[in-house]
């Protein structure tokens, strides 16, 4: 299709800036000058693992529709691959094969949010009548299929666009700047909106340019692995800073920056605890404003303390950062092991 989608696009959106039929919104701007930047970043070649082991948080705390990953043996008739002795049919051969697979939600733990995770109802064929829509115009039942859609429920994919495999075949690697929230404000839980954003930023020496990895450490992450698999919700919602999505200026600060993605040690990014304001319409606006207007992926629940540490001991905040999701088709979020080389 070589004409948009809608006949009006939502107000601060770059639907169509990228062209009509753009899945990867401010992924685009990760291009080889950004993976240039972030390899001149790696000084000593150390690497950091910037994921939780996948099975924290542990239960169904953090969101109650996710569950924790079930690891099974694969099977063939009453055989179960593991420590499967092939001598059981062929007595001469002496092979052992474990093999398994696991049933997982995708955005249980370390994870990146496709831009098909969040939509809104907009009226971009200005008929009076809202449609459900996501990024660059992208219709549901059309792009995003539903349920009732799919022809076979048990393998089908749902997002026939923005899918997580565009960002997989991009590869997301570039450079990235990390925020150390936690050397600002502590592990308590803190609002940040754009005027506290800035006055960390200035106290970290942190400077963002167009096309950059916004990487935030809050504390949330650490907090919960130290849990051990049990997490304490009255703990945890006094922990880690939380972006204040209800805060115009700083979302107009993520549009004007140039951010390729932002990616935190939280959940969710943002502040999901506030009450909403009256003639609210997102109770995630940070998710409507750099998934649904600008293609801005976000990540979540990365582990950072360690590369915080580091970094800090060193005096620097830049690093290279290789994070592809699963080249998964159709999959609207993705588990991720991002790698920092410094
Ligand atoms: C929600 O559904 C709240 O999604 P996320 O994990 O992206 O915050």
């Amino acid at each position: 299709m070589n004409q948009p989608r809608w006949k009006q696009r939502p107000e601060g959106s770059n639907w169509g800036d990228f062209g009509p039929d753009d899945q990867l919104g401010r992924v685009n701007l990760i291009g080889p000058e950004q993976v240039l930047k972030g390899v001149k970043e790696v000084l000593e070649g150390v690497t950091f693992c910037l994921s939780l082991p996948l099975d924290i948080p542990g239960g169904k705390v953090l969101n109650p529709r996710r569950s924790p990953p079930k690891l099974s043996p694969t099977a063939l008739g009453d055989d179960q691959y593991i420590n499967f002795p092939l001598a059981t049919h062929s007595p001469e051969l002496q092979d052992v094969i474990s093999d398994d697979q696991v049933q997982l939600s995708l955005q249980y733990s370390t994870q990146w949010d496709s831009l098909a995770h969040v939509g809104a109802l907009f009226d971009g064929d200005n008929d009076g009548q809202p449609e459900r829509r996501y990024y660059n115009g992208y219709l549901a039942d059309q792009d995003v299929l539903n349920l009732s859609q799919q022809p076979h429920q048990q393998h089908g994919s749902y997002a026939q666009r923005l899918g997580v495999e565009n960002m997989a075949v991009h590869g997301m690697q570039g450079r990235a700047v990390l925020v150390d929230l936690v050397r600002v404000f502590g592990m308590g839980r803190t609002l940040v909106g754009h005027a506290v954003l800035m006055a960390a930023l200035e106290q970290l020496n942190v400077v963002i340019e167009r096309g950059d990895m916004l990487v935030l450490r809050t504390g949330f992450a650490e907090a919960l692995l130290d849990m051990q698999g049990k997490p304490q919700p009255d703990v945890l919602k006094n922990t880690g800073a939380v972006l204040d999505g209800s805060d115009q200026a700083l979302l107009k600060w993520i549009t004007e920056s140039g951010i390729s993605a932002i990616c935190a040690d939280n959940y969710a990014v943002e502040n999901m605890d506030r009450e909403l304001e009256p003639g609210c319409c997102s109770k995630l606006p940070l998710h409507h404003h750099c998934l649904f207007k600008l293609g801005l992926p976000l990540a979540e629940l990365w582990y950072l303390k360690d590369l915080a540490q580091w970094l800090h001991s060193r005096e620097r905040n830049r690093f290279l950062l290789t994070a592809p999701p699963l080249r998964l088709p159709g999959a609207i979020g993705s588990p991720v092991t991002p790698v920092a080389s410094v």
